[in-house]
């Protein structure tokens, strides 16, 4: 049984994205927490991204979410690196070829850039870095990694962002074909969620 003061701890789940708030959603639902969204708190923003590594990224947007709500907060920042671009576009996946494009519009951009690279050097992973700043101010940071390659087309309609260009070796599928059940599994965001489980509960 969960300790008694643990029991209705607020967190806020500090993303604009619909697809990592359903998935954390997923992840920590179970948890005897009450999970609110940025949508929940009237007048909530998120701070411009502009730390160069995840964790402080994920701070910038826990911290916010935690001084305007006073609850314990909790960012994601994730991003895909492609070996044959140099680790590109890493923390900048969001805005990888600039403001104008959609998630289509990336994986587009991502498969026009490795055209010419052949199926055995086409080796990514996924990071997901989770960070949690308590209602005191205190912070942790988590990560989890998922590795596999980056496919030659789109396969699959399930999940977001980079998913149906992420090809999972270990299913044989993109993560756009794996159920949203399978791809909890073994995700990044999975794994960098298990361990930010250890905190919530602590
Ligand atoms: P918030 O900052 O509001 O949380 P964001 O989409 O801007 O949302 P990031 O800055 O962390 O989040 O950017 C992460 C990028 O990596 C974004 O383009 C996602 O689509 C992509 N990404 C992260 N996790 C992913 C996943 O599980 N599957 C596919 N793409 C993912």
């Amino acid at each position: 049984m969960a300790p008694l003061d643990t029991l209705n701890r607020r967190v806020v789940l500090a993303t604009r994205n619909p697809g990592k708030l359903r998935e954390l959603a997923r992840l920590l639902g179970d948890l005897p927490i009450e999970l609110l969204s940025l949508a929940d708190i009237p007048g909530a923003t998120l701070p411009e991204e502009t730390a160069r590594t995840y964790a402080d990224n994920a701070l910038l947007k826990a911290r916010a979410a935690q001084r305007l709500t006073g609850c314990a907060a909790l960012g994601d920042d994730s991003g895909l690196e492609v070996d044959a671009l140099g680790g590109a576009p890493g923390v900048h996946s969001a805005r990888f070829g600039g403001a104008g494009l959609d998630d289509a519009g990336r994986v587009a951009l991502l498969l026009e850039r490795l055209r010419a690279v052949p199926a055995a050097k086409r080796t990514a992973r996924f990071r997901c870095v989770i960070a949690l700043v308590d209602e005191g101010g205190g912070e942790h940071t988590v990560e989890g990694v998922a590795e596999g390659e980056i496919a030659a087309a789109p396969r699959g309609a399930s999940g977001f962002g980079y998913d149906p260009v992420f090809y999972y070796p270990p299913r044989g599928r993109t993560f756009g074909e794996l159920t949203e059940r399978e791809k909890e599994g073994v995700s990044h965001r999975a794994l960098a969620a298990r361990a930010a489980r250890a905190l919530l509960s602590g």
